[in-house]
């Protein structure tokens, strides 16, 4: 039995090491939530919020999820008892429309907490059979065509297994192409969150002999039905994000042939239950997926590798190493990454595999809120 007794909140900021810029706006620092969850059986576990400070992805924000998890999601689930973290979310959905990403980080955390009560690795737990998961890159746009090869080269010499490259209209075909040409053989993809529309789709049909894996998310942050007339027109597989935000719109896709591949974020479909239903109907219909990221500190990460260590996330995820985001990370060990381009998942102890670094985390604090006991 699982019954949460109390979740303190915080907000961090963390700085990152370099700023990422994609087609809706550029990060300079990531603001995070973080949570501690406490079983009434004294078990613990932290989980991350993936709302970042404004609604460029989603419409969530930091403050949007953190009103939530207060408001509504904490106390639905405070001092109640479930069987299993299995049954969260349907709960929450039942009762809240939305707020994906607020309802991810309390869901997500009742995973951890059971994995800390069970005694087992959080990976085993949701049963993952991977014992190292594909590392790829996610590059922000860059101001050259120069610059983005360069950034490329590296990621590749560092043993990435997938590169992709963040576009926008106007910073596309050259740059990309400019990528091919440099490395002929290399698994690129392209992301434009949602810059492009149906009316000018010229810089995808350019970029459609190029042999790329997929293009992410083209058109807009909701639609399925135009992208699935832009699948007709390319080769390419489209691989949706922002637009699959629950096993039905995963359904949609399959249904109208709006994509041929799914990113999945857990913050972005509400937790590990329906990442793993999406999972599933994805590997019933033929359908690859892989793990997108957020630029998660260590804890979110912890979340991602555990997830992305199911047998259908068959492609490279967006789980790069710590030191890719972070002059130092929140937790210990920080994330690595193997010289051919993979992370271990932690599978030698109990719950979500890293220690928070408790004063580090008190350092970035800038507020803290308990709910419940
Ligand atoms: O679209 O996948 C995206 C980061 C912030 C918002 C949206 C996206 C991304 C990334 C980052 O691509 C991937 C990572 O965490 O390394
Ligand atoms: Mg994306």
């Amino acid at each position: 039995m699982l019954r949460i007794a109390s979740i303190t909140l915080r907000e961090i900021r963390l700085p990152l090491r370099e700023p990422f810029q994609i087609s809706s706006g550029t990060m300079q620092e990531r603001r995070v939530a973080l949570l501690e969850l406490r079983d009434a059986s004294g078990a613990t576990a932290w989980s991350e919020c993936v709302a970042d400070a404004t609604p460029n992805y989603t419409s969530e924000t930091v403050e949007t999820a953190w009103m939530a998890i207060a408001k509504w999601v904490a106390p639905r689930i405070l001092d109640t008892p479930f069987s299993g973290p299995g049954e969260v979310h349907a709960a929450l959905e039942r009762d809240f429309r939305g707020h994906n990403m607020a309802k991810a980080a309390v869901e997500m955390g009742m995973w951890g907490v059971e994995s800390e009560r069970l005694e087992m690795p959080l990976a085993r737990l949701i049963g993952g059979t991977r014992e190292q998961v594909d590392v790829g890159i996610s590059l922000g746009i860059q101001d050259s065509p120069e610059a983005l090869v360069q950034k490329a080269g590296a990621a590749l010499a560092e043993g990435y297994r997938k590169v992709k490259i963040k576009i926008k209209p106007g910073k596309d075909v050259a740059f990309v192409r400019a990528v091919r040409e440099a490395y002929p053989d290399a698994p690129l993809m392209v992301d434009a969150n949602n810059a492009f529309t149906l009316d000018d789709t010229s810089a995808l049909e350019a970029m459609d002999d190029l042999g790329l894996m997929m293009f992410e998310q083209p058109l807009d942050w909701e639609d399925i039905v135009r992208h699935a007339e832009l699948q007709r027109r390319l080769k390419t597989p489209i691989c949706l994000d922002e637009s699959i935000t629950s096993l039905a719109r995963a359904q949609d896709m399959v249904t109208l042939g709006a994509g041929r591949i799914i990113n999945i974020k857990p913050g972005r479909v509400g937790g590990f239950s329906a990442s793993i239903a999406i999972h599933d109907f994805c590997a019933s219909h033929g359908i690859p997926v892989w793990c997108g990221g957020m630029l998660e500190s260590g804890v979110g990460r912890a979340y991602n590798v555990a997830l992305a260590s199911l047998p259908n996330f068959q492609k490279p995820g967006d789980v790069s190493p710590s030191a890719r985001y972070w002059t130092r990370d929140v937790v210990t060990p920080e994330w690595t990454m193997t010289p051919d381009g993979q992370v271990n998942v932690p599978l030698d102890r109990p719950g979500i595999g890293v220690t928070v670094d408790l004063d580090r985390i008190d350092d970035l604090t800038v507020r803290l809120e308990r709910l419940g006991a």
